[in-house]
């Protein structure tokens, strides 16, 4: 008997599926973000220009993507080598623009993102878009909330054309498409007005939204955040904002949450059913915060292990957790990062799916907090490697062990005579 089969055995004495678990899997759909791949730089402004908003990427490691070919070829190399296929998610930073052409936020078409369309058509992925009210000299440093009027004009017509790009992604792949509305906005010290921000935020969204869309096909969010780097004192777009402009905005608007966007000791896995007791969609930003917002690479560690499983719980992979990765780390392999975070978040779904949550419910609805703590313990020594290791082999992804030697020979091959 092999491992695998061994492994089976052991899982259906839990009562649990293991080949119902591999196909739920296989049709789940996580977003990858474009941005790992060149450190959130982009393609529109200035690459050398700051990261600004209050995120940062620090680190040099060579390599990074420094046009459209090559972060493309690195993301086709990243889809190699994860099991499955992933969701496209780009920032609106990403637009592909002819030799000689170039517009700003406000003015960006459908057509900029034409041979995005075409890199995802070609591989058969839907695709998830970002407006980016960040890195651009028009960010006063405010921009959906800044008092000047032609400031926030700018980047509400940077919204609305973010939406018609939304809905041609959509339209174009077949697949309905996320849009995250996240603004740095805010101080680094003590403000002289909370309030007149926040109001000129929620009107911009408004505006933004007035934008004809079919909320069908494209779903904006809006993302809540806790602080950043030089916006230490006050964000407009806090939890309690966007939380309340997702619900009294339900009928075009779901709430975001960015697992590094909250005080170090709150967790979004708690936050998860919380939040699916009142929307019947949520969209989260899968990350790893390091102290704070860090954005580091997602590990196999117990925190993404827990939203996988509440995810799974929930209800989630029918549809109503829109899913994404969000991190960026400059100073390992981009590749690297990329994959190792993509399959750790993989890795933490199928575990939640071995789990047999219906007899854990009982146990806890019967009262039974002994046994439900001996046997969340024992299911934690499980066989669940091998199950993975099946999961990467029928959807034609190479093993743990095996997949690090491609990047290394990618490297040498490609990312090293970059400079
Ligand atoms: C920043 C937010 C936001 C960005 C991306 C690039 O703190 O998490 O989602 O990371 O949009
Ligand atoms: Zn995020």
């Amino acid at each position: 008997m092999s491992r695998f089969e061994e492994a089976v055995k052991k899982y259906a004495v839990l009562g649990i599926s293991v080949e119902k678990a591999l196909e739920k899997l296989k049709n789940v759909s996580i977003s990858l973000h474009c941005w790992q791949g060149d450190d959130v730089r982009g393609f529109d402004t200035d690459p050398n220009k700051p990261l600004t908003g209050g995120i940062q990427t620090t680190g040099n490691y060579p390599g990074r993507a420094r046009n459209p070919e090559e972060l493309m070829a690195d993301i086709d190399k990243v889809i190699s080598l994860v099991p499955g296929k992933p969701k496209m998610n780009l920032h609106a930073s990403y637009a592909i623009f002819e030799k000689g052409e170039w517009v700003d936020r406000d003015k960006l078409e459908p057509r900029h993102f034409a041979k995005w369309v075409q890199f995802c058509k070609e591989r058969g992925l839907g695709c998830d878009f970002n407006p980016t009210f960040f890195s651009h000299p028009k960010c006063d440093p405010l921009t959906l909330s800044s008092p000047n009027e032609e400031t926030r004009k700018f980047w509400i017509d940077h919204g609305k054309a973010s939406i018609r790009i939304s809905s041609y992604l959509a339209e174009e792949l077949g697949q309905p498409c996320v849009m995250n509305i996240w603004t740095g906005d805010g101080f680094k010290d003590i403000p002289g007005d909370r309030l007149g921000p926040r109001k000129r935020y929620r009107e911009s969204i408004d505006a933004i939204l007035a934008e004809p869309f079919d909320f069908a096909q494209v779903k904006p969010c809006v993302e809540s955040k806790v602080f950043g780097i030089g916006v230490e004192s006050y964000t407009a777009g806090s939890a309690e904002f966007s939380l309340a402009y997702a619900a009294m905005n339900k009928d075009k608007c779901i709430p975001l949450m960015d697992n590094g966007h909250y005080h170090p000791t709150e967790v979004v896995s708690d936050k998860i059913p919380a939040m699916l007791a009142f929307f019947d969609e949520i969209a989260l930003h899968v990350t790893r915060p390091v102290r704070w917002d860090s954005d580091h690479v997602v590990l196999f560690d117990d925190e993404t292990k827990e939203i996988a499983k509440e995810i799974v719980r929930c209800g989630g992979l029918e549809g109503s957790v829109k899913m994404a990765l969000d991190y960026f780390d400059a100073s390992i392999n981009r590749i690297s990062a990329w994959t190792v975070g993509y399959r750790n978040f993989q890795k933490a779904l199928l575990f939640a799916l071995l789990q047999p949550v219906e007899e854990l419910k009982a146990l806890q609805d019967k009262g039974n907090l002994t046994k439900l703590m001996v046997v969340q313990e024992e299911l934690k020594t499980m066989p669940f490697a091998d199950v993975w290791d099946e999961f990467c082999r029928v959807n034609g992804a190479p093993l743990d062990g095996e997949w690090f030697r491609e990047v290394e020979k990618y490297e040498e091959e490609v990312l090293l005579k970059r400079n």
